[in-house]
């Protein structure tokens, strides 16, 4: 069986991380998700509500679980016996941090390998954090992550 991981800090979970989810799943036999727990960032989200969030938007796939970690994720990624680390990329800017963690983690561990899937053109430009101060301005997030998140973020940023 061949166990994926995709980390992130899903602050909030977006329609960019669910396009990730929907195509790890195809390729993993159980796909895991993970949020962060990193208690020296500020996150408008905890991390309940970000797997809670994460959980209600994949109701619809069998092979996907949610899970939090902390630490090293090349170290959770061995907890969890996993094959593989999948990571989304954007841009050219997500490329020079994404390749240089992809190193470390396979010289931390040679049996995990990183699996990266492009962003699909119309998810290129969405990133959590473009999202908040777009929401926080009062700007329209409308199509950009699932209705509920929607409300959750205005409601959080009110
Ligand atoms: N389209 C496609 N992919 C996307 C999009 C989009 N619109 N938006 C985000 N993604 C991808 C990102 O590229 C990333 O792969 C993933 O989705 C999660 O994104 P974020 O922004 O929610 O989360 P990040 O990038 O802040 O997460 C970083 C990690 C938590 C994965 C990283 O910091 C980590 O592994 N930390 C653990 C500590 C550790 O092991 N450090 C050493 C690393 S060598």
């Amino acid at each position: 069986m061949k166990v994926g991981i995709y980390p992130g800090s899903f602050d909030p979970l977006t329609n960019g991380h669910l396009d990730i989810i929907h195509r790890g799943s195809k390729i993993c036999d159980k796909l895991i998700v993970s949020v962060l727990s990193n208690p020296s960032k500020t996150s408008l989200f905890t991390v309940e509500e970000r797997v809670k969030m994460i959980e209600d938007s994949v109701t619809a796939y069998d092979n996907v679980e949610v899970d939090h970690f902390s630490g090293l994720l090349i170290n959770y990624a061995r907890e969890r016996n996993a094959d593989a680390i999948i990571k989304g990329l954007r841009a050219v800017s997500d490329f020079e941090y994404e390749f240089q963690m992809a190193l470390m983690n396979k010289k931390l561990c040679d049996e995990v390998e990183t699996i990266f899937l492009m962003t699909s053109n119309k998810n290129s430009f969405l990133s959590s954090s473009l999202l908040k101060e777009v929401a926080k301005f009062g700007g329209c997030i409308e199509g950009l992550v699932p209705e509920k998140i929607k409300e959750a973020v205005y409601h959080k940023l009110k």
